[in-house]
């Protein structure tokens, strides 16, 4: 008899087969077919019906021990943001770095790596799943957003939470990478702000000083090098509109393992 992870998964796999496998195929090469585009848009809706369908997105990702760890968490996307403002902050060691959280909030604030450090903190090991298909357990620590959100106060109509990043994704320096998620993501217990990999300060190319830990969805979502937080009603004034660099390419918004 099958579990009903195991039932679901099959289920979601039947159900996704088509956008699916596409999706496997490397976040570098779809950008610029327009069939994959339509293909992934159409799968999104299913995809998303389909999660509410088979399991409350309360639950919690899978978690792991300490012998379960990669020996090392590989870089993807950019290990190294080609942004002057954040190379000086980087030279010493973030200590003027401030994560600007404000949008649609009561109480707009800065912190500082020290004062999110300060906050309760959360560390968890878990597996990240990369759409271009490779995956890497570590052990992550950091803020819980929803620590971060109960100081800033989102307003009644701030639907998403929108994560800006230091790394320009053109070579001319345009186009930051960023992402966002709802808000039933954003104050999900596994949803960090994370300043730690395995115990130590978290390395430039895996998204220093803060990156974001979104367990259950892919890993294009996990936004690295934050500078700004911004709470939105909708994604109309953002960047191409779709929620993210990637989704902006044709990548599906939400991205559930
Ligand atoms: N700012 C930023 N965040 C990013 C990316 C990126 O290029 N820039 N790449 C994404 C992708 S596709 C993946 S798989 C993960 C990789 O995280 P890692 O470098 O720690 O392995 O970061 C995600 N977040
Ligand atoms: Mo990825």
């Amino acid at each position: 008899m099958m579990t009903p992870l195991q039932d679901r998964r099959r289920f979601l796999a039947r159900l996704l087969a088509g956008a699916g496998a596409l999706v496997l195929s490397g976040c570098d090469k779809l950008s610029n077919s327009e069939t994959i585009t339509k293909v992934l848009g159409a799968g999104e809706s299913l995809s998303r019906k389909a999660h509410h369908l088979m399991r409350s997105r309360k639950v919690m990702a899978q978690e792991f021990s300490e012998a379960d760890l990669s020996p090392d968490f590989r870089s993807n996307g950019t290990s190294l943001p080609n942004n002057a403002e954040y190379l000086a902050l980087s030279k010493n060691a973030f200590a003027n770095w401030e994560l600007e959280v404000g949008g649609l909030v009561e109480q707009p604030q800065k912190f500082t790596l020290a004062q999110l450090q300060q906050m309760p903190s959360r560390t968890q090991i878990t597996r990240h799943d990369c759409v271009e298909g490779w995956s890497a357990i570590g052990k992550w620590t950091g803020t819980p957003l929803h620590e971060v959100l109960s100081r800033v106060r989102p307003m009644p109509n701030a639907n998403y939470v929108v994560f800006h990043c230091a790394d320009p994704m053109e070579a001319n320096g345009t186009k930051n990478y960023y992402e966002s998620i709802d808000m039933e993501d954003a104050y999900h217990a596994q949803t960090l702000l994370a300043y730690q990999l395995n115990g130590a300060s978290l390395p430039i190319k895996n998204g220093a000083p803060l990156r974001v830990r979104v367990e259950r969805q892919l890993g294009y979502k996990h936004a690295k090098y934050l500078m700004r937080i911004e709470l939105v009603e909708n994604f109309e004034r953002i960047e191409g509109g779709n929620g993210g660099y990637w989704e902006d390419q044709g990548y599906a918004w939400y991205a559930g393992i």
